[in-house]
């Protein structure tokens, strides 16, 4: 399997001097996880390493151990002085806002992935990818077994975090019996399961809630397409109080609809434009290739898309404009 790449993860990490973690921006729970999981891996063999994420951290994520540690201004990264960068979770180059200085790094800059999306480009030195798991923090978990590292109480947080959000609590397609092994692994070796909850699922503001009332409301079905698909503008962000961050989940949500083979989730977000979110609920339907088209990505049941453009009313209907 993996486990020969994963023995030659580790021996060039511990050949490193200064290490850079990146992960995709608009970090979701997994990519925020795997680089608190290799934070603490490379904190355990006294490694030098910056964190860099080029947007924040969402707030409920504060609890992963260590996220404090990453940094999203790239003014203060000093590209050229690592020797190994390692790419979380970001399944083409340009998530990880780095493009330029890592397709034209040095030779001796060594570039290392670990991710679970498919492939776009090839800029590795070193490429982990298995579309055949549910997350990134998975794949770490096979990672630390490979080179028998030990499993902290904060990996052990971090990848039940990062499963437990990229596979909707084990709902999804992409959990397999050793995912639901791993996660009853990470809760012996002392995964804070308590904490996790408490932040990923059971923080919802009442505007959050009502928000989330919206949506649903406003579901329809595209009996051409077989498709759900309901909008969120951002008057109703004002009117509920509700934030960005209490979107996640709602496609997920959505997505236990049974009579359709789709779901298309848009909202206008805080800086003037549009994401698409798009979950398949059947096996006929990859809805990548759709998130594709509109220069976005993902999986072939759950991908993304941003569009520079803005929902407009008309009636009862509304448009992307
Ligand atoms: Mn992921």
């Amino acid at each position: 399997m993996l486990d020969n790449k994963h023995k030659e993860a580790l021996k060039k990490i511990k050949a490193a001097n200064n290490i850079l973690l990146v992960t995709h921006y608009r970090p979701d729970g997994d990519a925020l996880a795997s680089i608190c999981a290799m934070g603490d891996v490379l904190d355990s063999f006294g490694k030098k390493f910056t964190a860099f994420c080029k947007d924040q951290p969402p707030t409920p994520y504060s609890f992963l151990p260590g996220v404090e540690k990453i940094t999203s201004d790239k003014g203060k990264l000093n590209f050229f002085s690592f020797d190994l960068i390692i790419a979380l979770d970001c399944g083409e180059l340009s998530r990880t806002a780095l493009v330029d200085e890592i397709s034209t790094r040095n030779s001796k800059q060594i570039f290392i992935e670990f991710d679970h999306h498919p492939r776009v480009d090839d800029y590795s030195d070193l490429e982990i990818r298995t579309t055949e798991i549910s997350s990134t923090s998975e794949l770490l978990y096979d990672f630390c077994k490979a080179n028998k590292i030990k499993i902290s109480k904060n990996i052990a947080t971090c990848v039940l975090t990062g499963i437990l959000t990229d596979t909707g609590n084990l709902m999804y397609d992409s959990t397999s019996d050793k995912t639901i092994k791993v996660a009853s692994d990470m809760l012996v070796y002392g995964a804070r399961f308590p904490t996790i909850l408490d932040n990923t699922q059971r923080n919802k503001s009442i505007g959050g809630l009502k928000i989330w009332g919206i949506a649903m409301h406003r579901l329809s079905i595209n009996k051409k397409y077989n498709i759900a698909f309901t909008v969120l503008t951002r008057k109703d962000f004002i009117k509920t109080k509700a934030s960005d961050e209490e979107m996640e989940g709602v496609p997920g949500y959505l997505s236990n609809l049974a009579e359709t083979d789709a779901i298309l989730f848009l909202r206008e977000t805080e800086d003037g434009k549009i994401k698409g979110s798009l979950r398949s609920t059947s096996d006929k339907v990859d809805v990548s290739a759709l998130a594709k088209k509109l220069g976005g990505g993902g999986h072939t049941k759950a991908s993304a898309f941003m569009l520079d453009a803005k929902l407009v009313k008309d009636g009862e209907r509304y448009y992307v404009k």
